[in-house]
């Protein structure tokens, strides 16, 4: 089943909304597979959004996600990276519908609350860079049957 990486921004700790956040993806049915909080780096940073170097704004953003520590997490479900990505909504929290965390949540292009791994192999590259593999677990969620039909299993 997918894995994708969340990480609650310092807009999310500060502006208090982690049980609102991690409550939307827990309601939704995406299983929680890891969680920790963590101060983040600069070369972690450099490396997550290595697309975005040499930009103007591209130093900013990084300090960004290092004024506090962040709450990096694992959902895990059928199709969980776009269903996550559907759920943060465009990046800018102005532009996002509403609905999505970022629409209901955040007025901010880039205090916009939440990361999302963008695809699969995106996902697969980001929680291998926050997460070890003892760090993610395994364990079962029953009821299964109320969450999915056995076809899209
Ligand atoms: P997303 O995948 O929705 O998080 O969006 P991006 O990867 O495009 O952007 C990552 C972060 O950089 C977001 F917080 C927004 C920020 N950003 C800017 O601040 N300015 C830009 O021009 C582009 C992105």
């Amino acid at each position: 089943m997918e894995k994708t990486l969340v990480i609650l921004k310092p807009s999310c700790l500060q502006r208090g909304l982690v049980g609102e956040v991690t409550k939307r993806f827990e309601q939704k049915g995406l299983r929680l597979a890891g969680m920790k909080m963590c101060q983040l780096t600069d070369e972690q940073m450099s490396e997550h959004y290595a697309q975005h170097a040499g930009k103007p704004f591209f130093q900013q953003l990084k300090d960004a996600m290092m004024v506090t520590p962040v709450i990096v997490c694992c959902y895990e479900g059928v199709g969980a990276v776009e269903v996550v990505r559907q759920m943060a909504g465009a990046t800018s929290g102005r532009k996002a519908a509403p609905g999505t965390i970022r629409g209901d949540l955040s007025m901010s292009f880039q205090e916009n609350i939440v990361h999302t791994s963008d695809s699969l192999e995106t996902a697969q590259v980001e929680l291998k860079r926050f997460f070890r593999d003892d760090e993610i677990f395994d364990y079962k969620q029953p009821p299964f049957q109320f969450l999915y039909a056995a076809d899209e299993l």
